[in-house]
């Protein structure tokens, strides 16, 4: 296999093909992935949490008491670095700790606690690209291209901005 360019630019690459298809694509596409992913997603073992997953859940407890539609716009606004309280939350969370919490939303989906995907949706043209990108590389590298894709979304926490 010969390389053009560092395979971390690779990853990059595909971290921003996600980030750049339609904010609806990249959510169907996010939920395609945990599909396929299944159980090779392993949490903390148990008894190991930290206070990083306590984080992530007291983000993830509040998305679930909204309504659906509410937690559809959340997961848009998170997309589309909309400036709100939860963003704002979202915004101060370690890389690893939004990967977590987009883990938690996903479960919530399959437990039907967070609004599901409608029943036989169908990936778009330019997502189905990226998953196929993404289904080619190695755990490892899917790790770094999912981080690099939940990292910037959110909102900075403004400190200073609050009453
Ligand atoms: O009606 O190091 C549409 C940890 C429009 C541990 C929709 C980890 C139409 C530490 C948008 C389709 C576990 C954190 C509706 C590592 C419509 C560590 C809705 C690994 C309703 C490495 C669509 C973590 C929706 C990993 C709501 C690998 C879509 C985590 C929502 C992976 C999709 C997490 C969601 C993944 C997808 C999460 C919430 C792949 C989430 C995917």
């Amino acid at each position: 296999m010969t390389y053009t360019q560092s395979p971390n630019q690779e990853i990059n690459q595909v971290a921003q093909a996600f980030s750049g298809l339609e904010v609806d694509d990249q959510l169907a596409l996010f939920w395609f992935v945990y599909k396929e992913m299944g159980s090779s997603i392993t949490p903390a073992a148990p008894g190991a949490s930290t206070a990083s997953d306590a984080i992530a859940e007291g983000l993830f407890n509040q998305v679930k008491e909204l309504s659906h539609e509410e937690q559809l716009q959340l997961q848009r606004d998170l997309i589309n670095k909309a400036d709100t309280q939860l963003s704002r939350q979202y915004g101060s969370l370690s890389d690893t700790t939004k990967l977590l919490f987009w883990y938690l939303l996903a479960q919530g989906m399959d437990n039907g606690t967070i609004i599901p995907m409608p029943e036989n949706y169908e990936l778009s043209n330019s997502a189905q690209e990226v998953f196929d990108q993404i289904k080619q590389k190695e755990f490892e590298q899917q790790m770094t291209i999912f981080r690099d894709y939940v990292a910037p979304m959110g909102a900075e926490a403004k400190p200073g901005a609050e009453i």
